[in-house]
């Protein structure tokens, strides 16, 4: 539930506030486009092809052939059989005719089947049911019919209720009387969900990694446009202006007219870097909710339990970062933060604030800017923002990578 929400809801409201409404209902719109194509994939429906299978009965070619031609292992895998016709890449029953017959598959996933495609790819047309097999290797019937597949290669498609048992086998009936000669399968592809509570934290972790690629590369495309349409702009408005500027020639040209339109375009260009750190922002605070959920969680379950645990956990963590060890200083300072930092007593909000401002000089030493602007922002607005802890940034040997930094030298502006 919250991996989709989480997402959808705070990037919508990226977008809020920016003055480019067209823009932003048009980034919108392709967002949801994104959520949408990630949806079918969650909901989806895993699709796999077989990777074991075996037969009623399988044609032992005569003689020349390979083993293995037209045995049942060859409806295994993706489909290979590409033309109509009698292959030995398909599986084939021993008879053409001979009533009866049953292909088994096995698959690598197990999942709650809603979909099954058999690839027919000679003398389609003769299955007529359709089975997946239960924990006690019970046979259920998930589809029974008419297979109305004329073509070949050609799919019998078929969709229904996903029954309420996960299952790795099927198992595919031919009526191969209906169909005169060999009825040939080359492939059979099984599509379901897996059962619910299966999903790993690394697939939800994929998912979102995967939604953030895609959202930022979205982003970087839209910001490209927006800078060409400025130059664009400015090449109209520039060459607009000459054949203004002549008939004054005998004056000097009017620099105030071109140092307006460069000033508007330095503000423009300046609106959009700010735009952009905002994008960035809000992203990197998505990310980091998923990244720190089980310090979170940790923090929520087991907070430290008075202010002696307090002290004590910070000079564990203090001690960690005298040694270098950021890792661990970072982790445990960041659970101190997460702890205490709504609480109702100001010296604990006091400890969160020095915690979130440790784990940013842990970032610094470890050299990764970005978060150690983060959690720069996150301390000095828990707290960590008195004229004396000011000055204190300024002198912190720890933060000197940074000090050439834009969202530095913006936090510390006017302090
Ligand atoms: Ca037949
Ligand atoms: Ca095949």
């Amino acid at each position: 539930m919250t991996r989709r929400l989480i997402p959808a809801v705070a990037l919508c409201s990226l977008f809020v506030g920016s003055a480019r409404a067209e823009e932003s209902r048009s980034i919108r719109h392709d967002l949801r486009g994104i959520f949408r194509s990630q949806d079918d994939k969650e909901q989806g429906l895993l699709k796999q092809w077989a990777h074991s299978a075996k037969a009623s009965s399988e044609f032992d070619g005569q003689g020349e052939q390979d083993e293995e031609d037209w045995n049942a292992i060859q409806a295994c895998g993706k489909p290979d059989t590409e033309e109509d016709g009698d292959q030995a890449t398909a599986w084939a029953s021993m008879d053409p005719d001979g009533g009866e017959e049953w292909l088994e598959l096995t698959y690598k996933h197990e999942i709650r089947p809603a979909r099954v495609r058999v690839h027919e790819t000679f003398n389609p047309g003769a299955v007529v049911k359709i089975e997946g097999q239960d924990a006690e290797k019970k046979w259920h019937v998930l589809w029974k019919g008419k297979d109305t597949n004329e073509e070949s290669p050609g799919y019998l498609d078929v969709s229904f209720d996903p029954p309420a048992f996960a299952t790795r086998v099927i198992r595919v009936t031919l009526d191969t009387e209906s169909v005169e000669g060999w009825n040939e399968i080359d492939a059979v592809q099984l599509i379901g969900k897996p059962p619910a509570g299966t999903e790993t934290a690394q697939d939800k972790e994929e998912i979102k990694k995967n939604i953030l690629a895609m959202v930022k590369k979205r982003l970087a495309e839209e910001r490209a446009r927006i800078l060409e349409q400025i130059g664009k702009l400015l090449d109209e408005e520039l060459s607009r202006q000459k054949p203004a500027d002549k008939p004054s020639g005998d004056k000097p040209p009017a620099p105030a007219a071109g140092d307006k339109k460069a000033r508007e375009i330095e503000r423009k260009l300046a609106e959009l870097d700010e735009q952009r750190d905002e994008l960035l922002h809000d992203l990197r605070a998505i990310k980091r909710g998923t990244e720190d959920a089980k310090i979170i969680e940790d923090a929520r379950k087991n907070p430290p339990e008075d202010g002696q645990a307090i002290q004590e956990e910070f000079q564990e963590y203090f001690q960690a970062h005298t040694d270098e060890e950021f890792k661990d200083s970072i982790k445990g300072f960041k659970r101190l933060y997460y702890a205490l930092h709504d609480s109702d007593n100001r010296g604990m909000r006091r400890f969160a604030a020095m915690s979130a401002y440790n784990v940013c000089c842990g970032y610094a030493l470890s050299q990764d800017k970005e978060q150690s602007l983060d959690w720069l922002e996150i301390s000095i607005k828990a707290g960590f923002n008195s004229a004396q802890d000011f000055a204190h940034m300024r002198q912190d040997t720890d933060l000197d990578s940074l000090r050439q930094e834009r969202r530095y030298l913006k936090l510390m502006a006017d302090r």
